[in-house]
C-alpha cells in the first residue's frame, strides 16, 4: 500500500497514526517538515499478514520519487487535507497512479478538525467529481483527524476490505526488484531495498544485479523489518548483499534471478494527460520506469502529433539501456522534469526499428495493441527468423504455462506453426517453416544424387549448418522437431545417425568396396584400348556385379572423378587427362591439325578409343573439328598453359 497526495496534506502523519512508525527519518526531512525520500512502514492485518507501506513525498519537486514509490503499489490511500481541498499534486498523483495501472484504493480526508461540516461536504463533492471515471470512483472517502483520531477505525476497516479483494501477485516467473534505497550498515555491509514486482527468491537463490553479469550472494533478507528466508511478489524487502562493492550499487538497479537482455528501444501505447503538452512526431522526454529515470526520444507511429488527452502507438528510444518486461508501465515528464505529461504500457521490449511508418507496420501494430495475447505472441514469432520456444514466450509475456499450452493448442493465428516435442514447444511462421522444410529435403536429395552409393544422408549437425553458423539448443531442438515432422509425413527417414529421403537405401560392405575397385582397375588396365562394356559386363558378373550395380558403380566413379562417360563408354580419367595434354601439345606445333589416324599413331591407341577421346575434347571445347582435322582452340591453348607442367 502507498500514500499519495499534495504536500503537507498529512500523509506521513496518517501513517504514523496507523502504524506507530514515523517515515520521515532523515534529518533534512525533520528540519524542513516535509517528506523528501520514500518512507517505509508496515501494518499488521487481522489475518496476521503484514502489509508493506510506502510513504511518498507530496512536494512538486519530488514527483520522480513519488513515481518510483508508486511503481510497486497495489493499493493506495489518496490523502487530501479538508482545509486545502484539491491541489495540483492531488491531481498529478492521481493521474500517475492511473497510468501506472494501480487499481485499488480509497480516499482519506485529513485535517477535518480544522473545518466545519458544511465546508467538508463541499470539498467531498469536489473530490467526488475529481475521481469520477478513475479507479477511485465509488471507493470510500473517509473523514479523518490526526488530532482527534476520528476516522482511524474506518481507515483500518477499508484497508482490510481492500486487501481481501486484491489478487495476490503470482510468485511464478521472473523475480524482479528495482532498488529504491541502498545503505551500508556496520557489521552487515551493503543493503538494498525495494518492492518485489514478480517472482520469488530464497536465501540460496542465484541472483543477479543488473546491469552486470556477476552472480551475487545474499547474506540476509528482511521483510517488513523481520528476517526472512524468502521474498515473493508484492513483498517489500531488504536484501543484504555480499561480495559487492558499494560503488557498484545504484538506485534503480534491478535484482533478478536470471540475466536479462537490456534494450534501448521499446514499442508502447502512450497516453497523454489532458493538462500538459502536445507531442510532436519526435519528442525528447524523461521516462520513469521502475525506480529509474531515462532520457528518451519518443517517435509517434500512428499520428504526426499527439494532443493532450490523446493516445498513440509509439517507439521509444533510450539513451541508456533499460531492463523492462512486457506489460511494464511507465510515466513520462518533460525534459526539465517539472511537468508530468502522461505515460503508458510497453508491449514490445525487442521491437524492430520502425524507420518508416508504412501502412503494413501500422496495421500490424494496431492488431497487436488491440488484440489478445495470441496476437502478441504471433507478432513476436513473425518478427524472428528463427523459431521461438515456449519457454522464451512464457517468459517474455509473463504468462502461465497452462495458458500458453492452451493458446498453442487452439488459439494461434493460421500463419503460425507450433511444433511440440517432449519438453519444448517451438513456434515459427508457417511460410518460413515450409521454406525450411523444402530446403532440408532439397539438401538431402542433392546429397544422395552426388553420393549414389552412400547409404547415409545428412546429420542433424550438417543440416543445422543450413541455418547459419551459430549452433544453439533452440535451433537443434527445432530442427529435430521439424525432421520428426518430415519423417511422420514419410518424406525422410533415419539411417544410422543421419537423415535420408524416405525409401533411400544403400549398403556398402567390403564386398562392394572390392567390386568398386575391380571396375576402376578394369578401366585403368584397358590402357590404350577402349574398355568394352561387352567385356566389362561379363567380367563384372564374375565378381557378382550385376548390370544395375555396375551402372551405380560407374556413376560413383564418375562422381569421384575417376571415370568419364563418353557416349555409352566409360574411360578412366587418368587416361583421358593424360592424352589431352599429349594431343594439345602436338596440335600446338602442327598448325594444320591432326587427323584421327595421326592422333592414333601419336598415342598408340586403338581407333575407337581415339574417336571417343576426340569427341570428348571437342565437347570440352579444347579442340575443334575441321573436315578430317582437329585443331587446337583458344580454350585449348589456355588449358595447356594452366595444366602442362612438363
Ligand atoms: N490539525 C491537523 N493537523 C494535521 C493533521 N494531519 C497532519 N497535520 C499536520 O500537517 C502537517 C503536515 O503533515 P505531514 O504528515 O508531514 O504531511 P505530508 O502529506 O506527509 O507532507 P509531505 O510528505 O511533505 O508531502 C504537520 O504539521 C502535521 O502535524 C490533522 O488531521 N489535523
Ligand atoms: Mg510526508
Amino acid at each position: 500500500m502507498g500514500t499519495a497526495g499534495h504536500i503537507d496534506h498529512g500523509k506521513t502523519t496518517l501513517i504514523r497514526k496507523l502504524t506507530g512508525i514515523d517515515c520521515d527519518t532523515h534529518k533534512e526531512e525533520k528540519q524542513r517538515g516535509i517528506t523528501i525520500y520514500l518512507g517505509f512502514s508496515h501494518y499488521k492485518l487481522s489475518n496476521g499478514n503484514q502489509l508493506g507501506i510506502v510513504d511518498v513525498p507530496g512536494h512538486a519537486d519530488f514527483v520522480n520519487t513519488m513515481i518510483a514509490g508508486a511503481s510497486g503499489m497495489d493499493m493506495v490511500m489518496l490523502v487530501i487535507a479538508a482545509d486545502a481541498g484539491i491541489m495540483p499534486q492531488t491531481k498529478e498523483h492521481l493521474q500517475i497512479m492511473t497510468i501506472l495501472g494501480i487499481q485499488k484504493g480509497f480516499i482519506v480526508l485529513t485535517k477535518t478538525d480544522l473545518v466545519d461540516n458544511e465546508y467538508l461536504e463541499l470539498v467531498e463533492e469536489e473530490i467526488g467529481s475529481l475521481v469520477e471515471n478513475t479507479f477511485l470512483a465509488g471507493t470510500p472517502m473517509i473523514r479523518f483527524s490526526a488530532v482527534t483520531e476520528t476516522g482511524l477505525p474506518e481507515i483500518k476497516k477499508a484497508i482490510e476490505d481492500i486487501e481481501l479483494s486484491c489478487e495476490p501477485r503470482s510468485a511464478e516467473g521472473l523475480f524482479r526488484l528495482y532498488v529504491d534505497r541502498l545503505f551500508n550498515k556496520a557489521g552487515f555491509g551493503n543493503i538494498v531495498t525495494g518492492t518485489v514486482i514478480s517472482g520469488q527468491i530464497h536465501k540460496n537463490s542465484k541472483v543477479f544485479l543488473l546491469p552486470g553479469s556477476e552472480q551475487i550472494r545474499i547474506r540476509r533478507m528482511e521483510r517488513h523489518g523481520a528476517e526472512t528466508n524468502e521474498l515473493s511478489a508484492g513483498d517489500r524487502g531488504s536484501i543484504n548483499l555480499t561480495g559487492i562493492n558499494k560503488d557498484a550499487l545504484h538506485r534503480g538497479m534491478l535484482i533478478t534471478d536470471r540475466i536479462l537482455q537490456s534494450t534501448q528501444m521499446v514499442d508502447a501505447v502512450l497516453n497523454l494527460f489532458p493538462e500538459g503538452l502536445r507531442l510532436k512526431l519526435w519528442s525528447q522526454c524523461l521516462l520513469l520506469h521502475g525506480t529509474s529515470q531515462y532520457e528518451v526520444r519518443i517517435h509517434l507511429l500512428d499520428c504526426n502529433e499527439l494532443q493532450q488527452g490523446g493516445e498513440a502507438i509509439v517507439q521509444i528510444h533510450f539513451s541508456t539501456p533499460i531492463f523492462a518486461s512486457f506489460g511494464d508501465r511507465f510515466v513520462i515528464r518533460n525534459s526539465s522534469s517539472d511537468l508530468t505529461l502522461g505515460g503508458g504500457e510497453i508491449f514490445d521490449t525487442r521491437p524492430l526499428h520502425h524507420k518508416r511508418r508504412t501502412k503494413n507496420l501500422l496495421q500490424g501494430l494496431q492488431k497487436v495493441v488491440t488484440g489478445d495475447i495470441e496476437e502478441l505472441i504471433a507478432a513476436e514469432v513473425r518478427k524472428n527468423l528463427l523459431p521461438l520456444t515456449g519457454k522464451e514466450l512464457i517468459f517474455l509475456f509473463g504468462i502461465q504455462q497452462d495458458e500458453f499450452l492452451q493458446i498453442v493448442s487452439s488459439r494461434l493465428p493460421e500463419d503460425i506453426v507450433a511444433l511440440n516435442t517432449e519438453n519444448e514447444t517451438y513456434l515459427v511462421a508457417k511460410n518460413r517453416y515450409e521454406r525450411n522444410k523444402r530446403r532440408v529435403l532439397k539438401y538431402i536429395q542433392v546429397f544422395h544424387k552426388q553420393n549414389p552409393l552412400e547409404e547415409t544422408g545428412k546429420t542433424l549437425e550438417e543440416l543445422a549448418g543450413l541455418f547459419g553458423k551459430e549452433r544453439n539448443d533452440t535451433l537443434i531442438g527445432f530442427l529435430n522437431a521439424m525432421l520428426t515432422d518430415l519423417a511422420e509425413q514419410k518424406k525422410i527417414s533415419k539411417q544410422n545417425n543421419s537423415w535420408v529421403l524416405f525409401g533411400h537405401s544403400v549398403v556398402i560392405n567390403d564386398v562392394l568396396r572390392d567390386q568398386i575397385s575391380f571396375v576402376e582397375n578394369f578401366l585403368l588396365d584397358s590402357g590404350m584400348k577402349t574398355p568394352l562394356m561387352s567385356e566389362l559386363m561379363p567380367a563384372s558378373e564374375s565378381k557378382g556385379i550385376d548390370q544395375e550395380l555396375l551402372i551405380q558403380i560407374l556413376k560413383l566413379l564418375i562422381f569421384r572423378g575417376k571415370a568419364y562417360r563418353i557416349d555409352d563408354n566409360y574411360l578412366h580419367s587418368s587416361i583421358v587427362d593424360k592424352m589431352r595434354i599429349i594431343l594439345l601439345k602436338a596440335l600446338l606445333k602442327k598448325k594444320e591439325g591432326l587427323t584421327v589416324s595421326e592422333f592414333r599413331d601419336l598415342i598408340d591407341g586403338n581407333r575407337k578409343l581415339c574417336l571417343l577421346l576426340l569427341s570428348r575434347y571437342d565437347g570440352e571445347g579444347v579442340t575443334l573439328r575441321k573436315g578430317d582435322y582437329r585443331m587446337i582452340t583458344e580454350k585449348g591453348r589456355s588449358f595447356l598453359r594452366e595444366n602442362d607442367n612438363a
